[in-house]
């Protein structure tokens, strides 16, 4: 999964690496403002970032604090429904809306649940064969008609079958562009109005594709969609083949809607569920050396081998690893700090200041 996120990140750290070749522990504020800048950071949040950054120079710690928190709005959990599950995918041409259900398609097959497409952008011809293509290479059910039929019929009919199939998750494809802007925002909402029609709460999650590729100009057409219907969620396609990684970090703060999936490529196995923490460490691992985490407060220092042992024991004790540096309480889905305290040879897990559990490196060898 880390290599996708940092697959996500190639060009953008390479765009990184012309304005700051040498990575260095403390980067000077000046240069850091470009850095971000370079990355496709919009300038109005870098502001913001720096205002709250008190020191000359900023360590990887001070920076990556502020980094997660402009990705706060970032966690996402899925309502409990009665099946099926009916995704809407929304966005403008172009933007991987298809792509992307195939690959989510993928993804949701993956992990044991049935799936079935509604082909509701019937505004033209090929988009339909696009679909029933993925379809047919996922080996998938998928409910069509003809171009120029009435979308939302498209959808019902959809929900209807899944229902008659006893299906887990309906993806429900939409035209980018209609002749009119109004007819798109009309076809949109009528679309979610039948939706409800023919399972009450549906669609459980609006989610808004966007191109990786545009940087921030995605923000004002985000806005437009969230107006039209109220997005859940975001899914940034086409990050492996830009150098605007950083615009992730403007839109997310920007809309204030979680980052659910990003695409990384035009593969079924290209997408991924958005991880913030490995994000921002993936952009951090371009710009700062690593030497002083590694000295006092994360994982870095161990071998894959210990980490593993670490992460089971932490597992059977209720917390999964999100990153190096955090781990989520399963139960109550609330995210605390791992340090490695080198001074007495143990890996804490942290709520702010107090110690929640201790793992001795004895223990764990
Ligand atoms: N490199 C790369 N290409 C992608 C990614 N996602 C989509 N694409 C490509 O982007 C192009 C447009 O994708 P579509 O899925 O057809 O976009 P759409 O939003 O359905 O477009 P319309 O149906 O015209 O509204 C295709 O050539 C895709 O292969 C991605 O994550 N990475
Ligand atoms: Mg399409």
């Amino acid at each position: 999964m880390f290599g996708f996120i940092k697959k996500s990140l190639t060009k953008t750290v390479k765009a990184i690496e012309t304005v700051a070749p040498k990575k260095r522990s403390k980067i000077p504020k000046d240069e850091l403002e470009d850095i971000l800048l370079e990355a496709d950071i919009e300038y109005d949040l870098i502001e913001i970032i720096m205002r709250e950054l008190y020191q000359d120079e900023v360590t990887r710690e001070q920076l990556e604090s502020k980094l997660l928190t402009t990705l706060s709005y970032t966690t996402y959990e899925k309502p409990q429904v009665e099946k099926p599950f009916v995704d809407l995918i929304i966005g403008v041409n172009g933007a991987g809306k298809t792509t992307s259900i195939g690959k989510l398609s993928h993804y949701f097959k993956s992990n044991g649940e049935s799936v079935l497409l509604g082909a509701s952008d019937t505004f033209r011809a090929a988009a339909i064969e696009q679909l029933t293509r993925w379809a047919e290479k996922l080996d998938i059910p998928i409910v069509s008609s003809r171009q120029g039929h009435d979308p939302s019929a498209v959808a019902y009919d959809a929900i209807e079958s899944a229902k008659a199939k006893n299906i887990d998750h309906v993806i429900i494809d939409t035209a980018g562009r209609l002749h009119t802007q109004t007819n798109l925002s009309n076809e949109l909402k009528k679309i979610v109005r039948i939706c409800d029609k023919a399972h009450s709460g549906a669609p459980h999650r609006k989610m808004l594709i966007l191109d990786g590729t545009q940087g921030n100009s995605a923000i004002a057409q985000a806005k437009a969609f969230n107006d039209i219907v109220d997005v859940d969620g975001i899914i940034i396609t086409k990050l492996d083949g830009t150098a605007k990684g950083g615009s992730v970090f403007s839109i997310a703060y920007a809309l204030k809607l979680p980052i659910l999936f990003i695409g990384v490529g035009e593969n079924e196995a290209d997408l991924v569920p958005f991880n913030k923490y490995e994000f921002v460490e993936g952009l951090l691992d371009a710009i700062y050396t690593i030497e002083e985490v590694v000295e006092n407060s994360s994982l870095d220092s161990i071998t894959q081998e210990v980490r593993n042992k670490l992460y089971r024991l932490m597992s059977d004790d209720g917390f999964d690893a999100l990153s190096k540096h955090f781990v989520r309480e399963r139960a109550t889905w609330k995210e605390f700090k791992i340090i490695a305290n080198n001074n007495l040879n143990q890996f804490e897990i942290k709520d702010q200041d107090t110690i929640l559990k201790i793992y001795k490196l004895e223990d764990i060898k």
